[in-house]
């Protein structure tokens, strides 16, 4: 009996966003109508990726994007959808897009009160080979009062309401932090709805898998370094831990939050600021782990206090499970005393 509950019992993500907005009398619905149309978005990559490789959609669109790398047709598709679908919610007035150059302002008229700043398709340089990729998404409140302006959107990670990412892999999963714990919804393609299928999601406390480009190791810093030696050679008599690194961020991510451990991406002395972006990459992420029970480390402070001062900014990441993350920190502590 209880089984045919659950299953007739659907709850969608729109349903469970209803259900958190009742207990925020205040709020006018204006959320659920935004998170309805990145929803959209969702939906449409997904279902744009798992066709790409018959529809011959993958190969270059010939343009190059503000990070200098060739463009591939999804990427152009996937920012489009998701700037109209969030621009026709009504309820945005700046976009931030991995994509874009420039923040877009949405036009007085469709303006709302909420900022989005997302990564269409993170990883898309592995479209081609099948490998999982995803969307990323932060969402603030505009400051108050005013005119839209580059300050609403450079405020510090903690400041999110809501962050969360979408993988297109085997299954279509969208991985959401309104700011009250994190809920896994996978797409029945049937029914065309993300269900609820990972209620309140908690990270493990510690984990046995690092992930980090082992081929950046020749240009690590001293305690990155020394991090990944103890993964590898541990003196405590503890076994090392495993290898598993994707190279496509929501992948990686995804893993580490299900099964617990450490996802990096340190300096180098080639970037000192790392690789990864700090609106639409590090944010989310580290938002998604402190909700889960993780944490989120920068090498020098706790990811979401970084106040960022360019939408495309980037910072060094190490995030995952709690008691992993506080060894990184202690080494980099050390290496302040020194
Ligand atoms: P590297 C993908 O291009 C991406 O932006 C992230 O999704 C991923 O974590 C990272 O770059 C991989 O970078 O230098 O290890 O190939």
């Amino acid at each position: 009996h209880d089984t045919d509950v659950n299953r007739t019992d659907l709850m969608t993500i729109t349903r469970y966003v209803l259900n958190e907005q009742s207990k925020h009398p205040e709020s006018r619905g204006d959320f659920t109508i935004l998170l309805n149309h990145i929803v959209l978005g969702c939906k449409f990559v997904c279902s744009a990726v798992s066709k790409a490789g018959l529809a011959k959609l993958i190969g270059l669109a010939g343009e190059t994007n503000v990070q200098g790398e060739e463009q591939k047709k999804l990427d152009v598709l996937s920012n489009e959808v998701f700037i109209k679908a969030l621009v026709s919610s009504g309820r945005t007035c700046i976009l931030v897009s991995e994509e874009d150059e420039e923040a877009t302002f949405v036009e007085p008229s469709k303006r709302g009160r909420y900022c989005v700043v997302f990564d269409p398709l993170d990883g898309s340089s592995n479209i081609d080979c099948g490998v999982s990729i995803g969307t990323i998404f932060g969402i603030y409140m505009i400051k108050d009062g005013g005119e839209p302006n580059l300050e609403d959107v450079l405020q510090p990670g903690k400041n999110m309401v809501a962050a969360g990412y979408c993988m297109y892999g085997s299954s279509c999963m969208l991985v959401l932090s309104t700011g009250e714990g994190v809920n896994g919804f996978t797409l029945d393609p049937s029914l065309g709805e993300f269900i609820l299928t990972h209620p309140d999601i908690k990270i493990p406390k510690k984990g046995k898998i690092y992930s980090v480009n082992e081929g950046n190791a020749k240009n690590w810093d001293a305690p990155t370094t020394k991090y990944v030696e103890k993964c590898k050679f541990p003196k405590d008599g503890s076994s090392a831990k495993s290898l598993r690194y994707i190279g496509s961020m929501v992948a990686d991510v995804h893993r580490t939050l299900l099964y617990g451990g450490i996802f990096m991406y340190p300096a180098d002395k080639k970037s000192p600021n790392g690789k990864l972006r700090v609106l639409y990459e590090v944010f989310p992420m580290s938002f998604l782990m402190e909700q889960a029970g993780g944490q989120a480390f920068t090498g020098k402070e706790r990811a979401l206090d970084l106040v960022p001062k360019k939408i495309h900014e980037r910072s060094p990441i190490f995030l995952g499970s709690y008691d992993d993350v506080e060894e990184i920190k202690a080494l980099y502590a050390e290496e302040q005393k020194e």
